[in-house]
């Protein structure tokens, strides 16, 4: 494949962008690649500047569930544009929306809609601290919130693919109040909360993490942290950005049977547009200004077009049999990526949920972020330009979830499971 014209924007960028791109994680300097630069996107396919097409499983870091330009969405986003594009005053779609998500959660009485998943989880805390007088945050390690000072604790996603531990710019005061834990670890939850409990305002977890690789919560892990906190009186806060809408139409604590204070909301939502929620209990939500003293806000919160994207993309979503569809396609490639990869002996800890999918190069299974960095990331980037250059478009990242969008057909999971074979062949011969 020809890259020419991605390399000569990407020289360009990096003069005029830090590291030539808008988010870390694009830059694929994990996978010693360069960042392809994109034209547009169809379906289940994204293209790049020099013409090269790509079975595309980032779906934008997940908002894509329906596929690229799914005709529902473009056509309310043509409607809205047709009556403008920000006004900065409520809006009859804004109303949609909230029912939408309230109707599809029951944990969620009252919701708030923000900019991003960053604001959502911001905003969650913020509102916890309030509501409880208490500073102490607990996160696991692992697991991002988006890049708010006080979650840039052992993060994952970028900050796990760059190895920051924190960032440079947080000060030490604002990490003192964040205790960060390992995933899954049930044990370690109980004693944090004996011994800080009536001092941590709130727990907050990804239901299913999502961004040290894809890993599910244990048995009784999510039942822990509810009993924990009704126990200490502190705020659970469950950030669904990623797995809202994702793994089911009533998010991540659908399937667990776990209801939390707060919920965070975010990518799916908007349609593929810049978007974030927060909501939850009334008692909390009825706290945040204008009706309680809890200061939050922001000049595009609830922007017609990310609303009218959202809303009809959710609608898609409401219908009948979607997610077992959804969830059908996603385990064929699942079985299909460990039947090749053990047909050649490469070693792979695989799982998914729903949509969502994690590949590991590690031989044991993978229970939380120390697990996860056991992965042999020399194989991992090089299994990623074999599939690039095989017509595949992964994230490029050991510590990121892959997402199968309603817009992939058999063809493609066919022709994803042939390059993972001729990838998972050369990584054999490579290790002989
Ligand atoms: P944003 O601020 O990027 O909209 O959302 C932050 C966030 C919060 N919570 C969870 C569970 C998330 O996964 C995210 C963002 N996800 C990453 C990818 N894993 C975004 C990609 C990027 O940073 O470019």
């Amino acid at each position: 494949m020809k890259y020419t014209t991605s390399q000569r924007l990407f020289d360009r960028a990096k003069e005029l962008i830090p590291g030539g791109v808008n988010s870390p994680v694009r830059a694929c300097r994990s996978v010693g690649a360069n960042p392809l630069f994109i034209r547009r996107a169809e379906g289940s396919r994204i293209f790049d500047v020099d013409g090269n097409g790509y079975i595309d499983y980032v779906g934008s870091w997940g908002p894509m569930i329906l596929g690229h330009r799914h005709p529902a969405v473009i056509e309310a986003l043509t409607a809205a544009l047709a009556n403008g594009t920000s006004y900065g005053a409520p809006t009859e779609l804004e109303v949609e929306m909230a029912q939408l998500i309230i109707d599809a959660v029951p944990s969620v009485e009252m919701v708030r809609m923000v900019n991003s998943g960053t604001e959502a989880t911001m905003s969650a805390i913020r509102l916890a601290r309030a509501a409880t007088g208490r500073d102490l945050i607990v996160k696991f390690d692992g697991c991002y919130h988006g890049h708010a000072d006080s979650l840039l604790v052992e993060a994952g996603s970028g900050v796990a693919t760059l190895a920051i531990a924190g960032s440079p710019g947080v000060p030490e005061s604002f990490v003192s109040h964040t205790v960060s834990i390992a995933y899954n670890d049930s044990e370690a939850v109980r004693q944090v909360m004996a011994a800080k409990g009536d001092k941590i305002a709130a727990v907050i977890v990804e239901a299913v993490a999502g961004n040290m690789g894809l890993v599910p919560p244990v048995e009784g892990f999510l039942k822990t942290l509810r009993q924990e906190c009704d126990r200490s009186g502190s705020v659970l806060i469950f950030d669904e950005v990623m797995t809202g809408f994702r793994v089911a139409y009533g998010g991540a604590q659908s399937l667990y049977g776990i209801k939390p204070d707060l919920t965070c909301f975010g990518k799916i939502i908007g349609g593929g547009l810049p978007v974030g929620a927060y909501g939850g209990r009334r008692d909390l939500m009825t706290q945040m200004a204008p009706q309680g003293p809890v200061y939050q806000a922001g000049t595009l919160s609830g922007n017609p077009l990310a609303m009218a994207a959202g809303i009809a993309g959710m609608r898609e979503l409401g219908k009948p049999g979607f997610y077992e569809a959804l969830g059908e396609k996603a385990s064929r490639l699942i079985q299909g990526l460990g039947a090749a990869a053990k047909k050649y002996d490469i070693a792979v800890s695989i799982a998914n949920v729903g949509s969502m999918l994690g590949l590991f190069f590690v031989d044991t299974p993978v229970r939380n972020f120390e697990d996860a960095k056991r992965s042999n990331l020399d194989r991992f980037s090089a299994y990623y330009r074999i599939m690039l250059e095989n017509g595949i478009y992964l994230a490029p990242s050991q510590f990121e979830a892959l997402f199968v969008s309603a817009a992939h057909e058999e063809s493609d999971i066919e022709a994803t499971l042939r390059a993972a074979e001729a990838a998972f062949k050369r990584l054999s011969d490579k290790q002989q």
